[in-house]
């Protein structure tokens, strides 16, 4: 079995991980000297987002040299040592990689801007006239660059230049990239924005429709399967190379189309985490569509959070850590590759604002000031920011042996958020790592998937999983032979009784 189907993921944003310099951004050296930490976790592998040199105008993703380590993480010792750390506890590492576009800092970009004929022209998309494509952070997606009087295309921000993958020579130096990191041990990448690689280069006006650009022409192009299969040949020659791909999207078919053994092993599966409620029905739902959706072999990811969105203790669970817990247990049993973000072992919820001068996140701020350019008010423009930004769930990571819990951090948004939940939260996730690790679930297929009432069941291998998303206890009517092996519940002659909002577990006999 390819290591990845029974692991699970720890999404760790660099800057709020941990700091070692009291330069108050974490670093290298912080983050091993946390590793002990998530080994006890029990996590098996760790995401890490861009820690290259960048100018930091989308946090990173725009990457101003591939090779090498921001000086405010550290340098390629500590990242060598930190590769060294995590290996001896056995914890894999995936790098975030942004092939799609580089920083106007770079020095491709440095080099293509300077004249038409500048070999270097075609590693970026230049146009002498714009279309109407517009970029992810607002406003046209093309800047005109007074250098040459031409456009270039951006589909990010202004400083975000996308690559020109038509280029071969684009392509040769991405594979050196690729190269260099698999050298320096990772275990795999995870993509970025990796649906937008491949463009129409007639580029024809995408259709609007009552306002909104729909993306026709600029996502999900022909040609994307032969680039990914070219990156994931490249990257497979000598070992087993763990490849996740961020398609942005929430619809099943279209991720699955780039999930396969030649390609890319998951695709993130934005369902989860994009809905804004959940219940029983949903999940099921849910859940249903990806065992119809997905062909054999494929596997969906599983994460309600990530440094792209609202926490989900927030989003979904009112800050109710008993409802959160649910939603943990559902990530880490169901069938799939889980991607914990940071802190939501410990029940982190949302960072509130009150202005936007407390704002990093491009998304927040181009809000803001689209919305003060549209005539709008600064509260209406403030509200949008608040809503847009998300720095909401990128706060300092707060760990169980820390001081925040009486200094009152800005993290903390409700004083109902008490150390005693937090700590009770942490250990939740560690049984239920422990628990995961024990049991031979991990790589099993569902027997079973079934609704009934407010309770979702699965059954994987000998385990049955019990999921209960509603109010008050509930009688389910379990006749057969089983032990309970995680949760709380009672063995009544009648069923099985279930508090509000459990999870539970029973080893069930043939
Ligand atoms: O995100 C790409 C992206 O479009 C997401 O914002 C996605 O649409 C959204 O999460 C779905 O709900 C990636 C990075 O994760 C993001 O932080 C960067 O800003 C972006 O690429 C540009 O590199």
């Amino acid at each position: 079995m390819e290591f990845w189907r029974g692991s699970v993921f720890y999404e760790i944003y660099m800057k709020s991980f941990q700091d070692s310099n009291g330069d108050g951004l974490g670093d290298f050296k912080g983050l091993t000297s946390r590793l002990d930490y998530l080994a006890d976790l029990g996590i098996d592998g760790i995401w890490l987002t861009p820690f290259y040199p960048s100018q930091q105008v989308d946090n990173g993703y725009d990457v101003s040299d591939y090779c090498e380590i921001n000086p405010d993480y550290g340098n390629m010792t500590d990242f060598r040592e930190f590769m060294k750390a995590a290996d001896a506890r056995g914890i894999k590492v995936i790098i975030d990689l942004v092939l799609n576009h580089s920083s106007t800092e770079h020095a491709w970009f440095k080099e293509s801007r300077m004249n038409k004929t500048n070999p270097k022209r075609d590693y970026y998309i230049w146009r002498e006239k714009p279309n109407n494509w517009e970029s992810f952070f607002g406003g046209s997606a093309w800047e005109l660059d007074e250098l040459t009087g031409e456009y270039y295309y951006h589909s990010f921000a202004k400083e975000q230049a996308d690559l020109n993958w038509a280029n071969q020579a684009v392509q040769a130096e991405m594979e050196q990239v690729l190269a260099f990191w698999l050298n320096e041990g990772v275990a795999g990448f995870r993509l970025d924005v990796i649906n937008n690689l491949t463009l129409v280069l007639e580029f024809p006006d995408n259709p609007v429709v009552e306002g909104e650009m729909e993306h026709v022409y600029d996502r999900n192009q022909r040609g994307l399967e032969q680039a990914l299969e070219h990156i994931a040949t490249f990257c497979r020659k000598e070992r087993e190379v763990f490849l996740v791909g961020e398609i942005s999207s929430d619809k099943l078919p279209e991720i699955a189309k780039y999930s396969s053994k030649k390609m890319l092993d998951v695709t993130f599966n934005f369902n989860f985490g994009s809905v804004e409620q959940i219940d029983a029905k949903s999940v099921f739902t849910s859940l249903n569509e990806m065992e119809t959706e997905l062909q054999e072999g494929q596997w969906p990811t599983l994460f309600f959070g990530s440094h792209d969105m609202s926490r989900y203790t927030t989003r979904l669970a009112d800050g109710n850590l008993i409802k959160t817990k649910l939603l943990a247990f559902l990530m880490l049993t169901a069938k799939g590759v889980p991607f914990i973000y940071y802190g939501e072992e410990m029940g982190m919820p949302d960072l509130t604002f009150s202005s936007v001068e407390e704002m990093r996140d491009i998304q927040g701020t181009a809000a803001y000031y689209q919305a003060l350019q549209r005539g709008k008010a600064e509260t209406q423009a403030l509200e949008s920011a608040i809503e847009k930004t998300r720095d909401k769930a990128r706060g300092p990571m707060v760990f169980p042996d820390g001081k925040p819990f009486t200094s009152g951090e800005p993290w903390i948004k409700t004083a109902s958020l008490q150390e005693k939940e937090a700590l009770s939260m942490w250990h939740f996730y560690k049984e239920l790592l422990t628990f995961r690790k024990e049991q031979d679930f991990k790589d099993k297929e569902y027997t079973s998937l079934k609704l009934d009432g407010e309770i979702l069941s699965y059954q994987r291998g000998k385990i049955l999983f019990l999921l209960h998303f509603g109010e008050g206890e509930v009688v389910y009517p379990f006749r057969g032979q089983g032990r309970l092996v995680f949760g709380e519940a009672d063995m009544l002659e009648t069923g099985i009784k279930i508090g509000a909002h459990a999870g539970i577990a029973l080893r069930v006999e043939d």
